[in-house]
């Protein structure tokens, strides 16, 4: 049987795209990797290898040994802790990229599902309803390394044959995985706050405009453009992806309503830096063209799910 290997499985998209593809494609034919064994419930759940994205021979040997035919790499290091570990977060993006596009140059896999993220536009890109194509001059190490990989992406589509797909991901918030060192994760940091202390002191100034998901949205658009015809994927550097925008003081209205006592503060820290040079809105017309995307949560929706699961949990 066929396998799907994902490289960064226990962090916070892989976790629930784990799950996800699990539930699609049976618990057997999914496997999960990391650098180390996270969440023990996680790692015995089904099929998991320990995988250095660095480690070109460790991969190739899980994908020969395993009969693997897709890969999704989603390891690399988010925009606030690349910026503390430039050269780190350079290595570890890119090359783990080319590592896996190495692999499917040679044949030894078949498809590849890479994030990109809205971290690609930098202080002179349109912030409003950015386009699918536009100026990209990224101030970011994080954003250049995926402007870089974008580019990388297309060439190996385009020279090698490679089938590479890719999503532009915005903000995402989940309630069942923490995110870990990206500049949007206040978004999900408050509704644990809003719960457990009924207030939050939030990095970002109260105006800071960002396009963010729902978790559920973008595990859906990895699956969808991964099972899209071939001849659908017309963009191989990455899609513009979007659902919602909001700042820090819309989300806490929002949370307001279903928690009226709730309150909000503000200390920027160094990431307001790195906010204000992305996007506010995307403009994502061409994946709803290309291959069909439509999103489900909008910030309200998203804030009654997210609430009731916290509680619960
Ligand atoms: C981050 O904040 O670094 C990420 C992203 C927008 O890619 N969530």
């Amino acid at each position: 049987m066929a396998k799907i290997l994902i490289i960064g499985a226990c962090g916070q998209i892989g976790t629930e795209l784990t799950k996800k593809l699990r539930e699609v494609y049976g618990t057997d034919a999914v496997i999960a990797s990391d650098i180390r064994k996270g969440d023990p419930e996680f790692v015995a759940s089904g099929p998991f290898e320990v995988v250095n994205a660095l480690d070109f021979n460790q991969i190739e040997t899980v994908i020969e040994q395993n009969n693997v035919e897709e890969v999704y790499l989603m390891a690399a290091l988010l925009s606030a802790t690349a910026e503390k570990n430039p050269a780190f977060a350079w290595d570890l993006n890119m090359n783990s990229l080319f590592h896996v596009l190495n692999l499917a140059k040679a044949g030894k896999i078949k498809k590849i599902f890479w994030p990109s993220s809205i971290a690609v536009f930098g202080p002179t890109t349109p912030k409003q309803n950015t386009p699918q194509y536009t100026v990209m001059e990224p101030s970011t190490v994080y954003g250049i390394s995926k402007q870089s990989g974008e580019r990388w992406a297309e060439y190996y589509h385009n020279i090698y044959g490679v089938d590479i797909r890719s999503i532009r991901y915005p903000g995402l918030i989940s309630w069942s995985t923490p995110p870990g060192g990206g500049t949007t994760d206040y978004a999900v940091d408050i509704y644990h706050k809003a719960l457990a202390d009924g207030k939050y002191t939030c990095f970002l100034s109260e105006e800071t405009r960002l396009p963010m998901m729902y978790m559920d949205d973008a595990i859906r658009a990895t699956v969808e453009i991964m099972q899209a015809p071939a001849e659908n994927i017309k963009i191989r550097s990455s899609y513009n992806l979007s659902a919602m925008d909001f700042t820090p003081k819309e989300i806490a209205e929002a949370i307001k309503k279903e928690i009226p006592d709730f309150t909000i503060d503000y200390a920027p820290d160094f990431r307001q830096k790195i906010a204000d040079s992305w996007p506010q809105s995307i403009d994502d017309s061409s994946a709803r063209q290309d291959w069909g995307w439509k999103h489900d949560f909008d910030l309200n929706s998203m804030t009654v799910d997210m609430l009731e699961h916290l509680s619960v949990k």
